[in-house]
């Protein structure tokens, strides 16, 4: 007789979270867990799930904003809703993702959030209001999954990198619209979209992870290479970023409630919906980028 050792049996307890690992990679169901009325234990758990799992979801929450918001500000210090976009009349920190707004635009490409600024978010807590019958998934890929199985040559290449990421390939347009000025950015009015450079590679504060910074939303060019140079590795890395095995994918029910780092994942919004999708995101305030010192 053989005996076959297997790996721990879902849910397993992460010191006293109960979490369903939705894969071998990262992404896990938080269970039994109530957003409105977390303790500050499942708080500090929760933080560190973040950092370990990269994206938690929670489902049958029925959050009103005001607890998405209070929720948030229990996990970090939430930011204005958008740098540019407007934000709910009552809630600042809510950016409302609304497909029936006419100024909606798809977030039918992978990005990580508001990397155009130069402290992106550090996680974003997103909720689903109203869904279609079908369709409207949402995707993540791992970063650091895919820095971690690139070769040695070319992750040794990018580790020295920087990129410029240019907000205005998303919301130059809006904000012409709006007479050049935006939302709130780190407690000042955003009235132009400055391009950044960030780090081709993010070691994370926290985990001291190394992942893939970059991402086809924001991101223009790599500084110092040609833009042939550039426009390579950018594919390149963006192939490698979103293969299947560096991916999960959600499908949303109303009330689900999805947290994502936003310091080591992307994300795409899936367009195969005709009716419409209501979301609501609050963003948590983020450090600026580092790369690797070696
Ligand atoms: O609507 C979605 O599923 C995600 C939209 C998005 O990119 C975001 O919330 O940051
Ligand atoms: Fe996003």
């Amino acid at each position: 007789m053989t005996t076959i050792a297997t790996a721990p049996a879902t849910p397993s307890l992460r010191a006293g979270l109960e979490l369903e690992r939705l894969g071998p990679g990262f992404g896990a169901i938080v269970h039994g867990i109530d957003l409105r009325r977390p303790t500050e234990v499942q708080m500090e758990q929760l933080r560190g799930a973040l950092v370990e799992h990269k994206v938690l979801f929670f489902r049958g929450q029925d959050l009103a904003d005001a607890d998405q918001v209070a929720f948030a500000s229990r996990l970090g210090k939430p930011t204005a809703g958008h740098p540019v976009a407007a934000t709910a009349a009552a809630h600042a920190e809510i950016y409302p993702i609304d497909s029936t707004d006419p100024e909606f635009s798809f977030s039918d490409e992978w990005h990580t959030d508001v990397t155009f600024m130069q402290t992106p978010p550090a996680a974003s807590v997103l909720r689903a209001v109203r869904l279609p019958d079908t369709g409207g998934d949402t995707s993540w890929a791992d970063s650091q999954l895919a820095y971690e199985s690139l070769s040695e040559p070319v992750r040794r290449l990018v580790d020295g990198l920087t990129a410029v990421h240019d907000g205005n390939r998303e919301w130059g347009a809006y904000l012409r619209r709006h007479g050049g000025r935006g939302n709130e950015w780190d407690g000042r009015t955003v009235t132009g979209l400055t391009p950044v450079e960030h780090p081709v590679v993010r070691v994370h504060p926290v985990s001291g992870r190394r992942g893939l910074f970059v991402n086809p939303g924001f991101t223009s060019h790599i500084v110092g290479v040609s833009d042939a140079e550039s426009r390579g590795i950018l594919d390149l890395l963006y192939a490698h970023l979103t293969k299947p095995e560096h991916t999960i994918r959600h499908r949303w029910a109303v009330g689900d409630v999805g947290v994502w780092d936003n310091r080591s994942t992307a994300h795409y919004a899936n367009r195969d919906y005709t009716q419409p999708r209501v979301m609501a995101r609050v963003t948590i305030r983020g450090d600026r980028p580092v790369g690797p010192t070696t």
